[in-house]
């Protein structure tokens, strides 16, 4: 019979870990010990690098035709919180930008009814010729299927256009939770997981790397979460196109699954402990402070988490929107550092694609 301590032993060797082993260290491991093995997993990959960028977000658009349950974002048209950004506005929040030695801008917001593929494209050429240094890693998956559909095209045409308009990296967002009948009740409307699929599958056959997240802690259980990541991990055997993956706490502030509430910290830290020791072909571990604010990510880094994002620079509004401390979101070099340090590790500056600066 499987033991926890077997299991421990199995990681300490480096040898992958199948679904019902992590199951078994989700419900009976003790916390310390998945911080240790995650640590062990982590020093494994990446020593002791704490990996950050220096980045900014730009969200076209609240506007959007699905009406996910968890998303404090998104507003009807005739709302007065309602935006949508002329290609005017977006070019002066990327010129607002230029003196500031940014790397990298990530485009995302809601799918819009209006704006098309070509939009999209024209959108990135502007930005691009604005910031030509800085990578631009945009639009979710499901942003990207819709757009691209709507244009009568195949994935592969569209995200063909795309990259030769400019887009270089694809960010992790609207993976949610793969599991089907949970997707169905937190975000019935939405692309599926299988076009989340079908879009990072073929940007990695394109050469682009992409990262993958992980909706938690609302009404899904641990085996969902445990399904998730081995559908990532498949992915990641075939492709080997994923960069990092993000686990994403469902912070409740603002939309129709408020009365659920939110999962402890010490389940946040399991999430990233067990991600970490599971998805052991995915090079990076994203704790996103600015989702789980900033003490939340200090604790990260004890278990497993070797990237924090970026200096963010007061640009996105999903997480302050849901209720996260941050509601300006800032984060200096100087903090990060003091965080590395902390945690007895060394700040590295990154780009989209890992390379240190
Ligand atoms: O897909 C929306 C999530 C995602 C809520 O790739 C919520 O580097 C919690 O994917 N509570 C978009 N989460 C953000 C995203 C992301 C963020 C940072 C870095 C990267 C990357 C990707 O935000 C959505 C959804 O899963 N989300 N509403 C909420 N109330």
């Amino acid at each position: 019979m499987q033991t926890i301590e077997s299991i421990a032993q199995k990681i300490r060797a480096a040898e992958r870990i199948s679904p019902e082993e992590a199951l078994l260290l989700w419900h009976e491991a003790p916390l310390a010990l998945l911080g240790e093995l995650a640590t062990t997993v982590r020093y494994r990959m990446n020593g002791r690098k704490l990996f950050y960028n220096r980045n900014f977000h730009i969200e076209p658009t609240n506007r959007c035709v699905f009406n996910c349950r968890f998303c404090s974002y998104r507003r009807p048209v005739d709302s007065p919180e309602m935006w949508d950004y002329s290609m005017e506005e977006v070019e002066a929040i990327a010129r607002s930008q230029q003196p500031k030695g940014i790397t990298e801008v990530h485009i995302v917001g809601g799918v819009h009814p209006d704006h098309g593929l070509e939009y999209y494209c024209e959108m990135i050429r502007r930005v691009k010729k604005i910031l030509p240094q800085v990578a631009i890693k945009a639009f979710t998956a499901i942003e990207l299927s819709y757009m691209i559909r709507q244009a009568g095209l195949t994935i592969e045409e569209g995200l063909q256009r795309l990259i030769e308009a400019g887009m270089e990296a694809i960010p992790g967002g609207g993976a949610e939770i793969f599991d089907e009948e949970i997707r169905a009740q937190i975000c019935p409307e939405k692309g599926s997981t299988a076009e989340w699929f079908e879009v990072h599958r073929t940007a990695h056959r394109l050469g682009l790397h992409t990262n993958a997240t992980i909706l938690y802690g609302h009404i899904e259980k641990p085996e969902h979460r445990i399904n998730h990541l081995r559908r990532l991990r498949d992915l990641q055997d075939e492709t080997h196109g994923l960069d990092a993956f993000i686990p994403l706490k469902y912070r409740n502030f603002g939309n129709s699954m408020s009365s659920i509430g939110e999962v402890p910290i010490t389940e946040d830290l399991r999430m990233l402990a067990l991600s970490r020791i599971f998805l052991d072909n995915v090079p990076h571990i994203k704790a996103y402070w600015v989702m789980y604010g900033k003490t939340t990510t200090e604790l990260a880094l004890a278990y497993g988490a070797d990237d924090v994002d970026g200096t963010i620079d007061d640009s996105t509004k999903i997480y302050s929107m849901a209720g996260a401390q941050d509601q300006k979101p800032v984060m200096t070099i100087s903090e990060i550092e003091r965080m590395a340090a902390a945690a007895g590790l060394t700040a590295v500056e990154r780009d989209t694609f890992y390379h240190e600066l």
